[in-house]
């Protein structure tokens, strides 16, 4: 798919709400004097260190669809960006990937310590439900209590973090296309899911409308994922800010490694196609989320 006008449309709208995200996770995580200062200081450096903010944008785009006032959605979007960034922090610690690189910088276990970058994680996890629960996030307590039980089971172990273990198990293990489709889904599709459900939370959506949307989200986020592999192939550490080609040192079954460059290329565009599909139910209020998948597959970090 080449770039289109469109595209540039989108990448103004997506520079937009990632500085928006920014200034809401500064005031949201402020520095700190006295005892917890380290801590803060190590979730702020992880947090705030840029990042496409994609999962933020799909809670704004989704959430925009039923016209959620943005105080509420950003406060949403910033809970799942401190679970996003919880999940890399742990995610690159010398028991897991190990690695000394993430979005350009240095690690947090590289810059403070792995303790503390545990703690961090830790800590970011259980702020993102703190500010969930909130009543600034939403007047209606069951809208609340409805938004922290499908976070808890998106991020939880049927969701993100059991899609890590069975990813740490397969680097010993022979996985087939259906295997890592799963394994994917529940790795990264988990917290995709949840930014497009909770504006559909928020919005209270139909039924139909709250199961188009996840439909648009399970194929984005496979397509994300497909990407992903994509770009540890052929991507730069320059480009990507963290070391590239681990998954074939690894020796983990990838869309990569078990369809090739090709088809993998091939079946990301056809999942970004199929995600506008199931948008056509909604107006011209899901123009950015109908453009989000084309971004998506062409993107290069
Ligand atoms: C450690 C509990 C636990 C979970 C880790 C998501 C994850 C599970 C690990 C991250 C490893 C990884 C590279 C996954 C591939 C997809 C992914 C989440 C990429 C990073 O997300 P982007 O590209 O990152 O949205 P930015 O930096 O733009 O926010």
């Amino acid at each position: 798919m080449s770039e289109t006008p469109d595209i540039a449309v989108l990448q103004a709208e997506m520079g937009k709400v990632a500085e928006a995200i920014d200034k809401a996770l500064e005031r949201i995580l402020p520095a700190v004097e006295g005892h917890e200062a380290r801590l803060l200081e190590a979730m702020r450096y992880a947090t705030l260190a840029g990042g496409k903010r994609l999962r933020p944008f799909l809670v704004l785009a989704s959430g925009a669809l039923f016209e959620v006032p943005t105080e509420r959605t950003t406060r949403v979007a910033c809970a799942l960006e401190c679970i996003h960034t919880y999940s890399l922090v742990h995610d690159d610690l010398p028991c897991m990937d190990d690695d000394d690189l993430r979005r350009g910088m240095p690690t947090t276990h590289r810059q403070f310590d792995e303790a503390t970058a545990v703690l961090a994680g830790d800590a970011l996890l259980t702020y993102a439900f703190e500010i969930v629960a909130d009543p600034r996030t939403h007047h209606d307590p069951l809208v609340r209590a409805e938004l922290v039980h499908a976070m808890a089971r998106e991020a939880g172990a049927h969701g993100m973090v059991g899609g890590q273990m069975i990813d740490l198990l397969a680097e010993n293990q022979e996985m087939d296309i259906g295997g890592v489709t799963r394994l994917q889904q529940m790795k990264t599709g988990a917290l995709i899911r949840f930014a497009v459900d909770a504006g559909a939370i928020m919005g209270r959506a139909t039924k139909e409308q709250r199961h188009a949307l996840q439909n648009y989200a399970h194929d984005l986020g496979l397509a994300f994922q497909i990407v992903d592999d994509l770009l540890d192939v052929e991507g730069s550490a320059e480009e990507m800010g963290k070391a590239v080609g681990k998954d074939e040192d690894s020796g983990k079954a990838t869309f990569v490694s078990l369809l090739g460059v090709d088809r993998a290329r091939t079946q990301a565009q056809m999942l970004a196609e199929q995600a506008c599909v199931h948008l056509e139910t909604f107006d011209d209020k899901a123009e950015l989320l109908r453009l989000l998948p084309h971004f998506v597959v062409n993107r290069r970090h």
